[in-house]
């Protein structure tokens, strides 16, 4: 049995982390069995969620997981798209991971509303004052990652243009089909829902969740997968 190491249900969606629900979806897509549990970033094998654990043997990161999932069981989310085809989804998948995740962290940890409401919620458990402690210097981390990965060196202003542009460009290609690539859907799917869920999160006010709710289809996309994937609330 497959485990999913993941942070647990927050913000009202399954996961915090777009990754964990790219992975979980994944192994939903592929009818692979799994259990999920609380993982440490500690202990994550790069430090990151998610990692699998698969036959005593750990991966991380939910690109190599799924290309473990591929490779071991044969599995080929993409077996009906063309050669052109996968390159966009690629490009797509990577677009909002190492582009538009960016814009999301810095909503959400940046600013002090967002921040209040949820990322620092994951440390209520923790004692106070500790909690104090370690929250500011969790934050503090962020921060210093943000200005150097380079996404806050950018204006509110402008970090809203490049968001809207990574946006629109998944509502054009989405356009009114049911999938990203057509009838059926392929493994960047599992990224483009996971990240539209998490844009259109109703527990943060940011120009993201205005821009991606002016986009009906990737509205309805997403309550649509959320009906196919988490079909129980809380899931
Ligand atoms: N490339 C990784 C990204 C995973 C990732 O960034 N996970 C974040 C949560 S969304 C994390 O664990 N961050 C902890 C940290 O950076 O210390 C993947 O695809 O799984």
């Amino acid at each position: 049995m497959i485990t999913l190491y993941t942070f647990g249900p927050a913000y009202g969606l399954p996961d915090p982390s777009p990754f964990v629900m790219k992975t979980e979806i994944l192994l939903k897509m592929a009818g692979l069995g799994y259990q999920k549990t609380k993982g440490n970033m500690r202990s994550a094998p790069k430090g990151k969620l998610p990692y699998i654990e698969d036959d005593a043997t750990h991966i991380p990161d939910s690109t190599f997981i799924r290309w473990h999932l591929e490779q071991k069981y044969q599995i080929d989310f993409d077996r009906h798209l063309s050669e052109t085809e996968k390159a966009i989804a690629w490009s797509v998948e990577k677009m909002l991971e190492d582009n538009l995740y960016w814009i999301v962290v810095e909503s959400r940890w940046m600013n002090d509303e967002n921040f209040a409401k949820g990322p620092s919620q994951m440390f209520s458990a923790i004692p106070w004052p500790l909690r104090t402690l370690i929250t500011d210097m969790i934050r503090r981390s962020i921060s210093r990652t943000l200005q150097g990965q380079g996404t806050s060196r950018h204006n509110p202003r402008e970090l809203a243009t490049i968001a809207a542009r990574d946006i629109a460009a998944v509502a054009t290609l989405l356009g009114d089909k049911p999938y990203l690539m057509g009838d059926q859907p392929c493994g960047a799917d599992a990224t483009v829902f996971a990240f539209i869920a998490h844009l259109l999160c109703p527990l943060f006010n940011t120009a993201i969740r205005t821009t991606t709710s002016a986009h009906a289809n990737l509205v309805a996309y997403s309550e649509r997968m959320m009906r196919t994937y988490y079909p129980e609330p809380g899931q």
